[in-house]
């Protein structure tokens, strides 16, 4: 179920001469519960290629699977579930074509966040809580964002956007026991490093828990 889950991995970019898939894995060995591919740089013929590879590794392993962005190819590769940002197709238009597959918004306000649950969504992403070198240009909407979330909405929320194994303490202190990294798992020299790392990151999230 997903509000079971406490790690989220948003893909990025591996360093040269790390592999995609393998990195992936290495991440959902290591603890991550749900994989969303985001490669924006990719064109639809290769985000679908990469799509169903992850899609196999993820079935492999029982990791809930997401597509950003393109409902599309989260059909084709037989997702669990696409993710969209404000900008995107409207979650009533989704929902047609998705049926009762997960979508997840992000939000970066309260009200984001109310207009999310209102229309529908199974989960939401609130942030960037810290700056973070994936999205340089958004301004980090802080810790107090949290609290409010928190109080006010009852589908589960993903912290996101410059969560590392240092700050995340203050994440979790505010109560954002759900977080979604993405450089500080991708954006690393080795596949060892990438699966300590996670562990690192459940370990912290899951003693917090009891
Ligand atoms: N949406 C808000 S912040 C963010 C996204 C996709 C990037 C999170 O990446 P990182 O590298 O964990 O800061
Ligand atoms: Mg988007």
């Amino acid at each position: 179920m997903l509000a079971d889950k406490v790690l989220y991995l948003v893909t990025c970019f591996p360093l040269p001469g790390i592999n995609y898939e393998k990195m992936v894995e290495e991440a959902i060995i290591g603890g991550v519960e749900i994989v969303q591919l985001r490669a924006k740089e990719l064109s639809g013929k290769e985000l679908l290629r990469l799509a169903c590879s992850l899609r196999e590794i993820t079935f492999k392993y029982k990791v809930i699977f997401i597509v950003n962005d393109r409902p599309d190819v989260a059909l084709a590769s037989q997702a669990d579930g696409v993710h969209l940002g404000q900008d995107d197709l409207e979650i009533a238009y989704v929902r047609k074509l998705m049926g009762d597959k997960i979508i997840g918004i992000s939000t970066h306000t309260l009200e984001e966040a109310r207009v999310a649950q209102e229309k529908g969504a199974d989960y939401i992403g609130v942030g960037p809580i810290f700056k973070t070198v994936t999205k340089p240009d958004l301004v980090p909407v802080g810790l107090d964002l949290i609290t409010e979330i928190k109080k006010e909405i009852k589908i589960p929320f993903f912290c996101i956007g410059g969560i590392d194994l240092d700050n995340i303490k203050q994440v979790i202190g505010i109560g954002g026991g759900r977080v979604a990294i993405s450089s500080a798992i991708c954006n690393v020299r080795s596949l060892e490093k990438t699966r300590r790392t996670t562990q690192n990151f459940k370990k912290m999230l899951l003693e917090s828990k009891n």
